[in-house]
């Protein structure tokens, strides 16, 4: 397969088109069932962001690890975590990824290398230094990658981490996914420069802006950065620009932008553009297109009657997990 597709070859393009699919079919129906009263709390979407999370963890081996942030569906998904479990979480129950204790904003699955999401904005990009020093320690053949928004980029631990990660030449990768805003804040109101990837040369280390709506684009710069941190040329900065198409969270009328500006980015989904690729270079027909939805949507339709049938967590366990 030629540089058009990142050296992928078609079966791989098809994963990473049904992974994208079945990120955005989750998040349509968690919002659903939310709406219906059947999830509690609250969750932030990250539908119009996939090609970032699947760009990303395609350039990664299972073995490899993913720190997420509260916008985490996608890249629990993407790292290889199944939508059943994901969705037994959600609903609160046994089954689920976190014994129903961790919901929407807290998934982990070691087994895929996923250690977890944080409400705390930034709260994994000092921990992936961590994580990282433990593998360089541990002699370990592993990289670990950090997911983290553009407000993110804007805290205290942003700096420690990335100086800390570049003097030590640690195996992580910074994956910044900039969605122009952090809550209200428009990025350009947050900061003075037009790249946040600027930003790794004050650690002396290589930063790289990308379209984050292109998975491919998003795949190679993240490729590049994983074999650097992989051979022991040590961290990078990939700041990823991309767009949330939901509110900030299930609270948000959405007053600091317009539906003009939505509309715009909406046009530029990772989706279609990735499909449009492939059926253009003859890899994809329409008819694999309709295939694939019909498996994301009956994937989906089995992960809610697997949460809904789950055991709710015994109380009597209630303490189990809680450190006193
Ligand atoms: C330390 C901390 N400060 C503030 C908040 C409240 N908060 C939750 S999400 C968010 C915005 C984060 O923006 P960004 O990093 O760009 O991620 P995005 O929501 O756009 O994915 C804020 C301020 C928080 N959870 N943690
Ligand atoms: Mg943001």
């Amino acid at each position: 397969m030629d540089d058009q597709f990142a050296d992928l070859p078609p079966a791989r393009l098809q994963d990473l088109l049904h992974q994208m699919m079945l990120i955005r079919a989750f998040e349509e129906a968690a919002e659903q069932l939310y709406l219906q009263g059947m999830i509690h709390g609250t969750m932030h979407l990250s539908i119009g962001q996939e090609g970032a999370a699947v760009g990303a963890c395609a350039a990664l081996r299972p073995t490899d690890y993913i720190l997420s942030t509260h916008r985490g569906h996608g890249h629990c998904i993407a790292k290889g975590a199944r939508v059943d479990q994901m969705m037994a979480e959600f609903f609160g129950k046994e089954t689920g990824y976190c014994r129903g204790r961790g919901g929407s904003m807290h998934i982990a699955d070691v087994s895929t290398g996923n250690l977890g999401a944080n409400g705390i904005v930034a709260g994994g990009v000092p921990m992936v230094a961590g994580v990282g020093l433990s593998i360089q320690m541990q002699r370990q053949d592993r990289v670990a990658l950090v997911f983290f928004g553009d407000g993110a980029a804007n805290e205290g631990a942003f700096h420690e981490s990335l100086n800390m990660a570049a003097i030590w030449s640690l195996p992580v990768v910074y994956f910044c996914e900039n969605n122009q805003y952090a809550m209200s804040m428009a990025i350009a109101r947050a900061s003075k420069i037009e790249r946040l990837s600027d930003r790794a040369c004050a650690y002396g280390i290589p930063g790289v802006t990308v379209d984050g709506n292109d998975p491919l684009a998003v795949y190679r710069a993240t490729r590049e950065a994983v074999e650097r941190a992989r051979s022991g040329g040590g961290p990078t900065l990939i700041e990823a620009r991309t767009y949330r198409w939901k509110g900030h969270s299930k609270s948000d009328k959405q007053r600091y932008r317009t539906k003009e500006e939505v509309k715009q980015w909406q046009e530029r989904d990772p989706i279609a553009r990735l499909a449009q690729q492939m059926i253009e270079a003859s890899i994809l027909t329409e008819g694999d297109l309709a295939t694939l939805q019909a498996r994301v949507e009956q994937e989906i339709i089995d992960a809610i009657e697997f949460a809904k049938v789950s055991p709710e967590p015994d109380p009597a366990t209630i303490l189990e997990g809680v450190y006193a």
